[in-house]
């Protein structure tokens, strides 16, 4: 074989993709320094940033891993509301109890919620994340897939830096780019982040109350209520209509009230003027949840319900809630994307809709599991269990 032609053949090898994106990634660095200083950087600033500036193969790498399972509730919640975190969230409580109470004072953010965001985020700080901010923020700026976002991210990165509260080796967190006690993306420190301690300076690695104030104030930015809880588990009567489920579907408080649903320990709901929403996550064998405005406004900090509950519960454990009456199931099965493809297509086949077929286990997918049940006679909770996946003959 001619040199020529090997060589062309190592272009054309994978082992080169990588070195492609660092070659890419030297002029996409001097793309973001001239961004950095239309943006008002000073040119020291840009010239001390850009100087250590490293392209990282990892944070690609963990931006582009898809999950492998579709998660459980019960697996999702066993790893993250656990005992331990339980029983630290409220050993801290106490500690900070001055530190919280004046947070909550000042935004209506009840201390739970912030210690339960801190335990969900870094484990209570212990796990801040080690990689250099600037860094998985420019690899991701200059890659194609989210390149605006984290370009914003990285210029609001280098503002902060020029306000002299850090030095920009200290600046480290998240593959993502999330920092600090609470994960804050520099957009959000910037806007929302406040110096609790008083020492003039916005520290959200090193000051425990710098970092729990500017929870509560990001929290209160997105909307919370004062003083109302998450939402609560219910328990539902024993003919109920699942289709009445789902955040898409609030209702009156006093409208499930009528509807027979009590609260976990079958006790009479509150009468409150609030909206709320009815959640079966794990369906009709594992718990029921209303959910009210704050968990909506959980899942502005993160989108997702799984994390939203979580961040629930364990605000409720550490306030010294005793847990869920109901443990959502433990055989559920956890699906692969190719398994929820397959799903869709058999549903589809069977003149279901399912929306698009993404391998994506959501909303549409459920109600078709759904209208299925409901047209075999099955209670329709929209869970996909083992029997559906047998009847649809998905394996
Ligand atoms: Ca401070």
């Amino acid at each position: 074989m001619k040199p020529v032609l090997i060589f062309v053949l190592a272009l054309l090898l994978s082992p080169v993709d990588a070195l492609a994106d660092a070659e890419q990634f030297l002029t996409c660095k001097q793309e973001l320094a001239l961004r950095a200083s239309e943006a008002g950087i000073s040119k020291q600033g840009i010239e001390r940033a850009l100087s250590s500036l490293q392209f990282d193969q990892r944070v690609l790498d963990l931006d582009r891993r898809q999950p492998e399972f579709t998660d459980t509730l019960a697996n999702y919640l066993s790893s993250r509301v656990t005992p331990a975190r339980i029983a630290e969230g409220r050993k801290l409580m106490r500690t900070h109890r001055r530190i919280l109470q004046h947070a909550a004072d000042r935004f209506g953010v009840q201390p739970q919620y912030l210690v339960a965001f801190w335990g969900l985020e870094t484990n209570f700080g212990s796990n801040l994340g080690k990689i250099p901010t600037l860094n998985s923020l420019s690899t991701l700026a200059c890659d194609e897939r989210r390149a605006e976002f984290f370009t914003a991210e990285f210029l609001e990165a280098l503002r902060l830096l020029e306000r002299g509260h850090i030095e920009p080796s200290a600046m480290i967190g998240s593959w993502a780019g999330a920092m600090g006690h609470t994960q804050f993306m520099p957009s959000t420190y910037m806007r929302y982040a406040l110096d609790g301690d008083g020492d003039g300076r916005i520290d959200l690695w090193r000051s425990v109350s710098d970092a729990m104030l500017s929870a509560a104030n990001f929290l209160d930015s997105l909307g919370w209520h004062e003083n109302v809880r998450w939402g609560r588990e219910v328990q539902l009567p024993k003919q109920f209509d699942y289709s009445l489920a789902g955040l898409d579907r609030p209702r009156e408080l006093e409208e499930w009230r009528n509807a027979g649903i009590t609260d976990a320990n079958g006790k009479r709901l509150p009468a409150a003027d609030i909206e709320a929403a009815l959640l079966v996550p794990s369906g009709h064998r594992g718990p029921a949840f209303l959910v009210y405005e704050n968990f909506r406004v959980i899942m502005r900090w993160n989108r997702s319900e799984y994390y939203a509950l979580s961040v629930g519960l364990l605000a409720d454990a550490i306030a010294g809630g005793s847990g869920l009456v109901k443990a959502p199931p433990a055989d559920l099965p956890r699906l692969k994307r190719e398994q929820v493809l397959a799903l869709q297509e058999a549903l589809s086949a069977r003149g279901y809709d399912v929306g698009e077929h993404d391998g994506v286990l959501g909303p549409a997918t459920r109600r078709a599991v759904q209208a299925l049940q409901k047209a075999e006679g099955a209670i329709a909770d929209g869970q996909v269990d083992g029997e559906i996946l047998k009847k649809l003959a998905v394996d």
